[in-house]
């Protein structure tokens, strides 16, 4: 089979808030264009895009699918993406890789927390969006109300191009305001061919038919003079119209159905194929210099059985199977053994794939997501995913030890899939910590950790970070003499430390040399800078590192045969800890910028809430029925706020954070730290 012409090919994402129904979406299109033979269910576990096990038990999608129909003479190829804050890596890249989004909504929610990052990625991107207005089947469902919060929150050019026939438990059809024509609820079978609009609908279609026309006809100069002469317009015409005007991002059509049951996917189908340009008229911006071949990986799935699959878009092609391609990034040369289209877990064989596709290949080396494959080496910069920062952090143990090394191998695979899913070892505590962008994700990392790659973790709230600085000036002199039969011991050295102000927000260390009179010799002074340094690691509050000090060695003594580097080191750390003690020492702890949105009637819960932890409120900005909320709160408070917020908000609320800067702990905090550190440290000697 030769490759599908890209002007015969419509990339798409579906998108969205979690659970509107995307995978069950991509089911039904598939299903209604013959992909498949039953309609599956996401409840059972049986649709093409929700295979992975993990998904199927959780009854939500964790990672992004490939999968491909025919519909009209035009191969749609659909990347279905995960809608929960934890998983848009995958969400993110696949923009990368689409002319257009499919941006789901619920026909009961609305606008929703993530329907607007989605959508404000897919505005950076310049993507071409079409919405679907889906579950109009659910209690308190409400087309219309929707279709107003699309143009209230997302863009005013968001357009109806299909409407319901009733609502809710009543709706038995839609109408496609394009061609003229209803389709009526298949109960999850094939819909039938179009049908006559019911004479019940002719206001709300008048009315709608004309607000689509208007809509369509100011975006194209010469379809307004045939349009205001009072010529009626043929589909096709308005269809083209409606095309470009789509792909200039001047309009957004709002389909409309019930993916559950299959209803909707015809009119949807068509609307793809004639209003989304094709990867012919839309391009990519991915730069693959001159090469004749070249790929962009957007996705790696790392299936133990049949190793790793890399997702691709055909950037310059067409490409075939048994060819051999550099990665600029590594030089490496990678074999495409065979080229393959996806269908879900499901992988087909072809002989090529041509530009603008997308496709699979099995078993590259050391490719991960994001690079470029080209057939010659030349240099590009492969894109950049602007992927979101882990905004949580657990401390990650494996259950039985000696599993360290397993643990580590099994989470840099894990990265390798999701790169927003990161293991670090914090220097400061010692913890390997496991950061991503929700706890689920966390959590799904550790299921699979233990299904994938049989290694069992247990995670705990994460140590924060804290840090000693002194506020006030103090010296001290410190003689460290030993005398032991032979050779003895002697150091001697009088510092001063004083308060070191941050650079740049950060908290610095300073040794200032003041030795006059070579009262010690030049080669001893570093050896007490050595001390301090390392006494500073440990500070006596609660052993919290100690910086943002400036050490000033102003005076000392040395002996001509019992001085060495180890007594002046030894005599600097204890003169360290002397003057430290008199430096009014403080603990300091890391504060956090914390964004949370939550629905509008939350905001006097999640703020006293945030109250309680310590927070401080920075501003609020309401748009659309949710409220972002942004605060400063200190790192201690905020470990486990995930859980609390999933409570206050019914689920609804969703958050971000970010390092900000260290502050002083109060001082009754700061008591009851200093006072467990203690007791951790006798239990630790006893
Ligand atoms: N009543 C009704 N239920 C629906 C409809 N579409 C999907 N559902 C159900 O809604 C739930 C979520 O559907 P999914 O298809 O998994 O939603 P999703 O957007 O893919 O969810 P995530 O991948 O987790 O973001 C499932 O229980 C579906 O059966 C619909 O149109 N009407
Ligand atoms: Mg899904």
């Amino acid at each position: 089979m030769p490759a599908t012409e890209p002007t015969k090919i419509r990339n798409i994402a579906v998108a969205g808030h979690r659970g509107v129904g995307k995978t069950s979406l991509v089911e039904a299109l598939l299903f209604e264009a013959g992909k498949t033979n039953r309609l599956g269910t996401v409840e059972q576990g049986t649709t093409v895009s929700d295979w992975d096990e993990h998904e199927q038990k959780r009854g939500m999608s964790l990672s992004g699918s490939l999968c491909h129909l025919e519909w009209n003479d035009r191969k749609i190829n659909l990347v279905d993406t995960p809608g929960d804050a934890g998983f848009q890596a995958d969400t993110y890249a696949a923009l990368r890789v689409v002319e257009g989004v499919v941006v789901v909504l619920s026909g009961v929610m609305g606008v929703e927390v993530n329907t607007a990052r989605v959508w404000k990625r897919a505005e950076e991107q310049e993507l071409s969006r079409v919405l679907f207005v889906n579950m109009l089947d659910r209690e308190r469902a409400d087309f219309f109300r929707v279709l107003e919060a699309a143009r209230q929150q997302l863009s005013d050019r968001c357009v109806a191009i299909q409407l319901p026939i009733g609502s809710e438990h009543e709706l038995t059809g839609i109408v496609d305001l394009l061609h003229m024509c209803a389709y009526m609820d298949p109960s999850g079978g094939r819909e039938g061919g179009p049908q006559p609009i019911p004479d019940s609908m002719a206001d709300p279609v008048r009315e709608h038919r004309e607000k689509l026309l208007d809509a369509v006809v100011e975006t194209d100069e010469e379809l307004m003079g045939r349009y205001l002469e009072g010529e009626e317009l043929d589909p096709h015409a308005v269809a083209d119209a409606l095309k470009q005007a789509v792909t200039r991002d001047e309009l957004y059509p709002v389909a409309c159905g019930v993916a559950s049951k299959n209803l909707g996917t015809t009119a949807l189908l068509d609307l793809l194929v004639e209003g989304v340009p094709s990867p012919a008229k839309k391009g990519t911006t991915i730069e693959f210099g001159d090469a004749k071949q070249a790929v962009f990986i957007f996705k790696t799935i790392a299936d133990p059985f049949t190793g790793r699959i890399s997702c691709f878009r055909v950037l310059s092609g067409p490409v075939t199977g048994d060819t051999t391609l550099v990665d600029p990034r590594t030089h490496a040369k990678e074999r495409l053994g065979q080229v393959l289209t996806m269908q879900g877990k499901d992988s087909e064989t072809v002989e090529e794939l041509g530009i603008g596709d997308l496709g699979a290949v099995a078993k590259l080396k050391d490719v991960v997501t994001g690079d470029v494959l080209v057939d010659h080496e030349v240099a590009v910069e492969p894109p950049h995913i602007d992927f979101p920062e882990p905004v949580m952090s657990f401390a990650v143990t494996p259950k039985a030890k000696g599993d360290e090394e397993k643990m580590a191998t099994g989470l840099r695979r894990l990265h390798e899939e999701d790169p927003t899913l990161l293991l670090r070892r914090d220097p400061q505590t010692g913890e390997q910590l496991l950061s991503g962008l929700s706890q689920m994700q966390v959590e799904v990392a550790v299921d699979r950790l233990n299904t994938r790659f049989h290694v069992e973790v247990e995670l705990h709230p994460p140590r924060v970070p804290y840090k000693e600085t002194i506020r006030k000036e103090a010296r001290a002199r410190h003689r460290y003499k030993k005398q032991t039969g032979g050779r003895g011991q002697f150091g001697d050295c009088a510092i001063v430390l004083e308060p070191l102000p941050p650079e740049e927000g950060e908290l610095g260390y300073e040794f200032v040399d003041k030795i006059v009179g070579g009262v010690i010799s030049q080669g001893y002074r570093p050896a007490v800078d050595k001390g301090i340094r390392e006494a500073m690691e440990h500070g006596e509050l609660a052993g919290a590192p100690v910086q943002g000090v400036r050490v000033l060695l102003v005076d000392g003594m040395e002996h001509n045969v019992d001085s060495s580097e180890m007594a002046f080191k030894i005599a600097g750390s204890m003169a360290f800890k002397e003057a430290y003690q008199q430096a009014d020492p403080v603990l300091l702890e890391p504060i956090m910028e914390l964004e949370v949105t939550v629905p509008d009637d939350t905001v006097g819960a999640v703020n006293g809430d945030l109250n309680s932890r310590r927070g401080r409120l920075q501003g609020m900005e309401p748009a659309g029925g949710m409220t972002t909320i942004k605060a400063e709160v200190p790192m201690a408070e905020i470990l486990t706020y995930s859980q609390a917020l999933t409570s206050m908000t019914g689920g609804r609320g969703d958050y971000s954070m970010h390092f900000l800067r260290y502050e002083e702990v109060p001082t009754h905090v700061a008591q009851k730290i200093i006072e467990q550190t203690k007791r951790e440290r006798e239990e630790a000697k006893v």
